[in-house]
């Protein structure tokens, strides 16, 4: 028997130019590559946040057609393509690109400067588009400039390999064959815009469903009147109401859930005697109660900046669980995310007489996507990550015993009551004032307890009361201020508070995990 051995085929160098036609692909290629980079770009920037405006080419150039219809085409679109006419003008306006790239690839083949040049040209032309989308930021081109340097780099390339091949020197075995680089370079463009659009999926219903987002006004009792004297202005010291954009913000998603208010929905699941479902119809309709509420994070280090104080609109969410009636037994409710997030919240927490509530506005408006639209939950007493579920989409009851919150297994506690705590915003640490009076002032929290006394000790000095900022609730944090004769030379600042029950905040050192830091916060200032 004989064994047959197979070498691998050797390429035979050809002598002659690939034929035109080679070029044309290229060149819709290279579109590929700048248009798919630039869309799963696009996608990336708005996810985290960093887009102004539309910045996915494609998008962007339809987007700024559309602005630029006249009436009659675009009644003629609409005739023709009914609700899908901006289907039809992403695809019209893909297929153009793909017409306009195929003849720029010819071009490279015969004046590769000029080719380069137009393919720069049809780029700027996105960049453009990007810039005249509402809200642009001039940052929002970088994707699809990032596009067109890859697809400029595709071109030189092909032509570059293709003048290998025919070289017939020894390297020409090694060079790419256009199959090889079209399946690849056609293959990640398609496959990264595919991915873009399908992080930015249904960002636009989303947007759509927030802008029409309505609530019932609460009654003239279940509204929050903020107390002239709650804020006591001091530059430095944070807000006591903090603005949406600048409230801090942590989660586990990498992107941001865009949900489409019209088809979300949240259901009461577990052990209960009926279980529920409602829509944001429902949710809407239903008796609005506001609330002051300081949110927390386990996470905030003594000193920390991871929490910040709203005015949170929503229903009860005690009203919801009576709906479903929980069966006795449960101790727990877990509340979860659309993107699998979890909260394992005490259940009195959430059926007993504070304003625990399924949140629909923040401040005013609808909830930002970043802070949980369609809804979230609010707790007030308890940190974030045992509570205060974004995006959220069902409340299983259900117990301690048999389940836990996402951050449990990954060393934080099951139960996490919020820590009293103290922070001195102004003098910042380490820096330098002026000697005589200076406004030592911060913020200082209890939630659902109360903040009833703040004191600041200089050096070793006796512990002093502050004043203390009019009380706006017990769930909200409070402002301090004190009047401190600096004399010159370098001096420690400390506070502490104490809660509504005459509890002092603890002296001792804790690091955030696994229930909440706890300690002093302590400033250095230099007095001159
Ligand atoms: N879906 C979801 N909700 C979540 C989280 C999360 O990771 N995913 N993190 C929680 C934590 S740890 C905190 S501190 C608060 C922060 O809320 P904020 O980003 O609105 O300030 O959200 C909570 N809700
Ligand atoms: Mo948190």
């Amino acid at each position: 028997m004989t064994v047959t051995t197979s070498s691998a085929p050797v390429t035979t160098p050809s002598e002659t130019p690939p034929p035109r036609w080679v070029g044309a692909v290229d060149g819709v290629v290279a579109g590929l590559v700048t248009v798919g980079l630039g869309t799963l770009l696009a996608a990336l920037f708005q996810a985290l946040g960093q887009a102004g405006g539309q910045p996915a080419p494609i998008a962007a150039v339809s987007g700024a057609f559309i602005d630029r219809t006249p009436a009659w085409l675009k009644d003629f679109a609409i005739a023709t393509f009914g609700t899908n006419d901006k289907r039809a003008l992403l695809v019209g306006t893909a297929v153009a690109l793909a017409v306009i790239c195929a003849v720029i690839g010819l071009v490279v083949r015969r004046r590769m400067p000029l080719g380069l040049t137009l393919f720069a040209l049809v780029g700027l032309v996105g960049m453009a588009a990007v810039l005249s989308r509402p809200g642009a930021a001039l940052a929002d081109v970088v994707p699809t400039l990032l596009g067109t340097i890859a697809g400029l780099w595709f071109l030189r390339r092909g032509v570059g390999m293709d003048a290998l091949r025919r070289s017939g020197g020894a390297a020409s075995r090694e060079a790419e064959s256009p199959t090889r680089r079209w399946v690849l370079g056609g293959g990640l463009g398609i496959v990264a815009a595919w991915f873009g659009n399908f992080i930015t999926g249904d960002s636009a219903a989303a947007t759509a469903s927030r802008d029409a987002a309505v609530a019932k006004a609460p009654a003239p009792s279940n509204t929050v009147t903020i107390p002239p004297g709650a804020d006591l202005k001091i530059p430095g010291v944070a807000p006591f109401v903090v603005p949406n954009d600048d409230f801090y913000r942590i989660d586990t998603a990498i992107v941001v859930p865009r949900v489409d208010a019209s088809t979300w929905t949240l259901k009461v699941t577990g052990m209960v005697e009926e279980e529920i479902e409602i829509d944001w119809a429902t949710l809407q309709s239903k008796p609005m109660q506001e609330a002051l509420v300081t949110l927390m994070c386990v996470s905030n280090e003594v000193g920390g900046e991871l929490t910040g104080n709203a005015v949170w609109t929503g229903w009860p969410v005690r009203e919801l669980l009576k709906m479903a009636r929980p069966k006795p037994g449960a101790d727990m409710v877990l509340s979860r995310s659309v993107d699998g997030f979890t909260a394992g919240t005490p259940i009195e927490a959430l059926t007993d007489d504070r304003n625990s509530l399924i949140a629909i506005r923040m401040n005013g408006q609808p909830l930002p996507f970043e802070h949980g639209f369609p809804a979230r939950i609010v707790v007030p007493g308890l940190y974030g990550y045992v509570s205060a579920t974004k995006w959220v989409s069902e409340l299983k009851v259900t117990t301690f015993a048999s389940d836990q919150g996402y951050w449990t297994p990954r060393g934080w506690s099951p139960k996490g009551p919020v820590k009293t705590e103290s922070r001195i915003d102004v003098p910042r640490s380490g820096a330098s004032v002026k000697a005589g009076k200076v406004a030592v002032a911060g913020v200082a929290w209890a939630q659902h307890r109360g903040i009833s006394k703040v004191e600041v000790q200089v050096d070793t000095g006796p512990w002093t009361p502050a004043r203390l900022a009019v009380d706006a609730s017990i769930d909200a944090w409070r402002q301090w201020v004190y009047e401190w004769d600096a004399t010159s030379g370098s001096h420690e600042v400390r506070v502490r508070a104490y809660d509504n029950t005459g509890e002092v905040q603890s002296p001792f050192e804790a690091p955030p995990a696994p229930d909440g830091a706890s300690g002093i916060h302590t400033v250095t200032v230099r007095v001159d």
